[in-house]
């Protein structure tokens, strides 16, 4: 169960036990929901949304993909998600505003059923465990790829595109692994059900590119600028499955997994089988600039006042 007082539903307050669609909305039937997973944290001044901007951004592309317009302006919705997180009084949050097409009428096409929002808060500890942020998670390699380019927009973050990683996360559990990696459309590295990946060798690192069927993160984004920013060589390139294997650190980056070391992959030991120092580094970084504490990411931080 989660555990938040009010939703904001088009534009009002509701209870959490009133927050209810209708059976016969266009989402439930054909997937036609847009959404967002965006973080806010604990700092000495108070609470700081990671990234918002970014988050709106992609929320309202995702929309536009799908040839949804948003009934509300990002202001608003920005506004909005300030609300809930004080109306809920929590000083940490996992924020998830979701665009879905509502009831009006059933068949394929959803341009006459409304758009709705809502946007609901609560608080999420670590996504894939609190151990796993120091001891790194056991994966493997899943038999089900991501989605293939013209199939179904990976840039865009819909809820139907969340039936792959279901597939994937449920075969990974159900053979004893915390997640799974998913491959791309030509067999190499894309992502994992809900989390991007990088792969470290001999104190490069690597990230699979846009081309190779993951969702481009925001937090992948803040990664690549913090590596480089501590002196890393990053490069975005097509991976292949084996240097997973053959890598000296792997993690995921994602705004729930946040920066999550990876440990095993297919029962292989990556390095020494635990978190690896520059995965270590760029944890610090990420956890510091997320308490406000490093001055120089503070424009990535937006302050609910
Ligand atoms: N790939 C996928 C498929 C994905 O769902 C996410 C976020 C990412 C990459 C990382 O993107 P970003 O959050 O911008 O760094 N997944 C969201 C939903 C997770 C869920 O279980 O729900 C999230 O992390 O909020």
């Amino acid at each position: 169960m989660i555990d938040t007082k009010k939703i904001w539903m088009n534009g009002e307050m509701i209870d959490h036990d009133n927050a209810k669609v209708h059976v016969l909305s266009h989402a439930m039937h054909y997937g036609s929901s847009f959404f967002e997973g965006i973080r806010a944290y604990k700092t000495e001044e108070g609470t700081a949304i990671f990234r918002l901007d970014e988050h709106i951004d992609r929320l309202y592309n995702s929309c536009k993909i799908y040839r949804t317009e948003i009934p509300y302006t990002k202001e608003e919705i920005k506004k909005a998600i300030f609300d809930t997180i004080k109306i809920n009084g929590i000083k940490t949050a996992y924020i998830r505003p979701l665009v879905y097409r509502g009831y009006n009428s059933l068949g394929v096409d959803p341009s006459n059923c409304p758009v709705e929002t809502m946007i609901a808060t609560w608080e999420w500890g670590a996504y894939l465990g609190e151990e796993a942020l120091t001891k790194g998670v056991d994966v493997c390699v899943s038999s089900w790829r991501r989605l293939a380019p013209n199939t179904m927009p990976t840039a865009a973050k819909a809820g139907g595109n969340y039936l792959s990683s279901q597939l994937i996360k449920m075969e990974a559990l159900e053979n004893g692994y915390d997640e799974g990696i998913a491959l791309d459309y030509s067999g190499n590295v894309s992502e994992g059900s809900g989390e991007n990946l990088f792969v470290i060798s001999n104190g490069k690192i690597y990230s699979p590119q846009s081309g190779s069927s993951a969702l481009i993160g925001i937090t992948r984004d803040s990664v690549i600028t913090i590596a480089r920013d501590l002196g890393y060589e990053v490069v975005e390139e097509t991976i292949s499955r084996e240097s997973l294997y053959t890598a000296d650190e792997l993690f995921f980056s994602g705004t729930a997994a946040e920066i999550t070391p990876i440990a095993s992959v297919d029962k292989i030991k990556i390095g020494r089988g635990q978190r690896g120092p520059i995965t270590e580094k760029i944890q610090e970084a990420f956890f510091e600039m997320t308490k406000g504490e490093n001055i120089k990411y503070n424009s990535w931080l937006t302050w609910v006042k």
